[in-house]
This record gives structure tokens, C-alpha cells and sequence, in this order.
């Protein structure tokens, strides 16, 4: 039998922590009532928020120097539904995780399902690998995949898109992320026109096999591992393919994946004035695609980026149903741990950002009042709503603070008796 946190633990782990947080939640509460905020209203949103896993994110990390391998790391899929079940446990804000493919390829994909029911974790958005060859892969994508100048290697990663979706309606899921690392590395490397007509092609053949009831989530990023140019970009690429492919085609904001100092909240409101935005992968970064964990190193940022998101949820924006998901990479971290408190740093964000007072805001926006605009986003985001982040988690039999609780409970310990370092586990490596 494979270790779990047993629930009474988290309950005894909880009971010496909950009359503090009784005590910080009424003051938080007097104090949000004073400005009109009903703090129950905002701890029912933040009880309902949930953000994916990525499966490939519970393995240690690396960079293209090393990886230094932790204890106790997930050597398949189960043991990544495993810790993914154990962030669940902890934060409550995690009911899914995203796999990815052929990463997380299994012979039986009903015994899949199963186990991840058994567990309590379902399957958002399946992501397909089109972006490394496999082992005894023939045609090979070192210059490209769905763009390739050879129809065959464009076929095979159609196809290899295609049988992705079919995994994905056996385990539940309803979307298909497409990353693709096309692109170039020289000036006249490649046409830039005709590999988007090329993609156009490729993804419109993906796209008629999508079911009814899918989306299909068009991921850009601006450079890496092509560094001259990538075939999708930005967003402009993104949306211009997406309106191009058809209604079931949005387009995914990961934040890692634009130049530094872009405006994304910007660009996410566009995406959702086109009625494109599929969701995001959250993560944070200095200078590119850092990978780094959510809310490390900008979390104002992030704050701005809910801003818009809860405007649009408070307009009702038409079309508006984003999916959350985290794509990072623990290098130096417990990956649990990492995604534990990016899990949390989201909640933060959308919580801050429901706390914004927006008739006063539109009336300050209107009357040109710079300075009072600015004060009402600041006094949102400053506002420290961990005792409402920890409310949430109680009432759903998380834990009051996941991360002395998972400690405390030995998971790693017992995780690295179970399970045996193997070679050449995909964990992690992104
Ligand atoms: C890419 C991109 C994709 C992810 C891969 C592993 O940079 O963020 O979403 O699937 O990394
Ligand atoms: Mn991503
Ligand atoms: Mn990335």
C-alpha cells in the first residue's frame, strides 16, 4: 500500500492552528465590511477556484547545465497522480492536473482513469510533445513538427496530435494544448509566411477531430528552443490562428512566454474582448521563460492579470471560461511543495482581485482621477487575504498551511522508501 496523509492528520494538524485563523478571519472580515466587502462572499469564490497541475511539474526540475534529482521523485504517471492527489489533499485548489504526451503514455489508459478516480484527481487539457524525438522515432523534429518542410514529419505529428485527443476522451479531459517548438535559428532559415500556412494546415487537420465538446488551446511563445524565430510567437500569431482554425480554437497565456516588461494583462484583455482566452499557464520568470514558481518574483503582476480576469467575470464577458493551469519547473524546490504555494499564490491573486472596489474605480477611471484609480488596485492587492486563503482550505478538509502540514506528515520520506530512483524518468524536464 502506498502511503497517503492520512485525513485525521491533516484535522490534528489543523486543530492547533484554528484559533489563530479564527481570530484573523473575523478581523479580516470586520475590516473588508468596513469597506462594503462581504468576506464570505469572497471565501465562497476562493473555495471554488481551481488551478491544474501539470503532471510533468511534480519531478524535479532542470536546466540545460543539470538536474539534480530529488528524493522520492514520481517515476511514472500513477506516482505523478499520487503527489497530485496530495497537493489536492493539502490546498484543496487542485482538482486536476494536465498530462502530457507521450510523457505520461501508459499501456492501458481505462487503468489510468481508474487509478486517477480512485485518487479524486480528474484530467484538464491533455498537452502533446511535438517539440523531441522519441526513442526509435523515425522522421525526427529537430527542424520542426506540425510546420516541417517534409509532409511526413508533419503527418506523424498530426496524427501523434490526433491520438492525443483519443486519450483524452478516455481519461476526461475536454482540450488539447498545443506547444510547438517551431521555428528558426538563423535569418532565412525559414519562410516566415509559409510556416504558418503550413501550421494553418496541420492544426486545421488536428481541429477536425476535435469531439463537439472540446477546445483545442493554442500556446505561443516568443523564443526557445528556436531562437531566431517561433512559428507561433505571440498572441497576434495565436488569435489570428485560432479565428483562422475555427470557434473550438482559444489561445493559452503562458505567462513565461512573452519579451520582458510586456503588458500580458493587456493582452489577456484582448483575448477576452475576442472571446479567445483558453486559460493560462501560470508561472513566473526574471527574464524569460524562467519556469519559476507562481507569485515568486512579480506577484503585482499576477494581481493585474486576475484584475482583468475578474472583470470580466463580474461583466460577464461573452465566451468567458478560462482554464488554470501551473507550468513550472522545481529545480531547487520539493516540487510538492512549489506547486502547493503557486496553487496558493493564484487563490491570492484572484482573492486581492475581487477585493477591488470597481463602481469607484470606473468612477475614478471616468473622472480622470489617476491617483485614486491607482490607490484602489493598490488597496486590493495589499490587502493580506491569507486568513481568507485558509478558511477555504479548512472548510474543505484541507490544511490550514499545507506546507508545515506535508512536512510534518513525512510524505517525501516515506515516497523515497516506496519508490526506488529509476533512470530516465520525463519527470520534470521541461
Ligand atoms: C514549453 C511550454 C509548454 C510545455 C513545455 C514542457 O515551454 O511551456 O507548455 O508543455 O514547455
Ligand atoms: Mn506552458
Ligand atoms: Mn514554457
Amino acid at each position: 500500500m502506498s502511503y497517503r496523509i492520512p485525513d485525521t492528520f491533516i484535522a490534528e494538524h489543523n486543530a492547533k492552528l484554528v484559533s489563530g485563523l479564527d481570530e484573523d478571519y473575523a478581523a479580516l472580515g470586520r475590516r473588508l465590511e468596513r469597506s462594503g466587502v462581504d468576506i464570505e462572499t469572497v471565501t465562497s469564490k476562493v473555495a471554488a477556484f481551481a488551478v491544474a497541475v501539470p503532471t510533468w511539474g511534480v519531478g524535479t526540475g532542470g536546466t540545460r547545465f543539470a538536474r539534480f534529482p530529488g528524493p522520492g521523485e514520481p517515476r511514472d504517471i500513477f506516482d505523478k497522480l499520487e503527489d497530485c492527489a496530495t497537493i489536492q489533499q493539502l490546498t484543496r485548489a487542485t482538482p486536476a492536473c494536465s498530462p502530457h504526451f507521450p510523457w505520461d503514455e501508459v499501456s492501458d489508459h481505462g487503468e489510468l482513469a481508474e487509478r486517477a478516480k480512485a485518487l479524486g484527481v480528474r484530467f484538464e487539457a491533455v498537452n502533446s510533445n511535438t517539440f523531441q524525438d522519441q526513442p526509435g522515432q523515425k522522421p525526427s523534429y529537430k527542424f520542426g513538427s506540425l510546420t516541417h518542410s517534409d509532409k511526413a514529419v508533419r503527418d506523424q505529428a498530426i496524427e501523434h496530435n490526433v491520438e492525443c485527443i483519443e486519450t483524452g476522451r478516455k481519461l476526461g479531459s475536454k482540450a488539447l494544448t498545443v506547444w510547438i517548438a517551431d521555428g528558426s535559428n538563423f535569418p532565412g532559415q525559414s519562410n516566415l509566411n509559409r510556416v504558418f500556412d503550413r501550421y494553418l494546415e496541420s492544426m486545421s487537420a488536428v481541429y477536425a477531430q476535435l469531439p463537439d465538446d472540446w477546445r483545442v488551446f493554442l500556446e505561443h511563445k516568443l523564443y526557445e528552443p528556436a531562437f531566431y524565430s517561433t512559428v507561433i510567437s505571440d498572441w497576434g500569431s495565436s488569435l489570428m490562428a485560432a479565428q483562422a482554425l475555427g470557434p473550438k480554437a482559444h489561445c493559452l497565456v503562458d505567462l513565461g512566454h512573452h519579451a520582458p516588461n510586456v503588458n500580458i494583462e493587456q493582452i489577456v484583455c484582448r483575448l477576452i474582448h475576442a472571446g479567445r482566452l483558453a486559460g493560462f499557464h501560470f508561472n513566473d520568470s526574471k527574464y524569460g521563460d524562467d519556469d519559476l514558481d507562481t507569485g515568486s518574483i512579480e506577484p503585482f503582476r499576477l494581481f493585474l492579470v486576475f484584475n482583468e480576469l475578474v472583470d470580466a467575470e463580474q461583466r460577464k464577458a461573452p465566451g468567458f471560461d478560462p482554464a488554470y493551469m501551473l507550468d513550472q519547473s522545481h529545480n531547487v524546490t520539493d516540487p510538492i511543495e512549489s506547486l502547493m504555494a503557486s496553487a496558493m499564490e493564484t487563490q491570492r491573486a484572484y482573492a486581492q482581485a475581487s477585493l477591488v472596489d470597481r463602481a469607484a474605480l470606473e468612477a475614478a477611471q471616468e473622472a480622470n482621477d489617476v491617483m485614486l484609480a491607482h490607490r484602489l488596485l493598490k488597496a486590493a492587492f495589499t490587502a493580506d487575504v491569507s486568513p481568507i486563503l485558509a478558511e477555504a482550505r479548512r472548510r474543505g478538509q484541507g490544511a490550514i498551511d499545507p506546507i508545515a502540514a506535508y512536512r510534518a506528515s513525512n510524505y517525501r520520506a516515506h515516497k523515497t522508501k516506496e519508490r526506488p530512483a529509476v533512470a530516465g524518468s520525463s519527470s520534470g524536464i521541461v
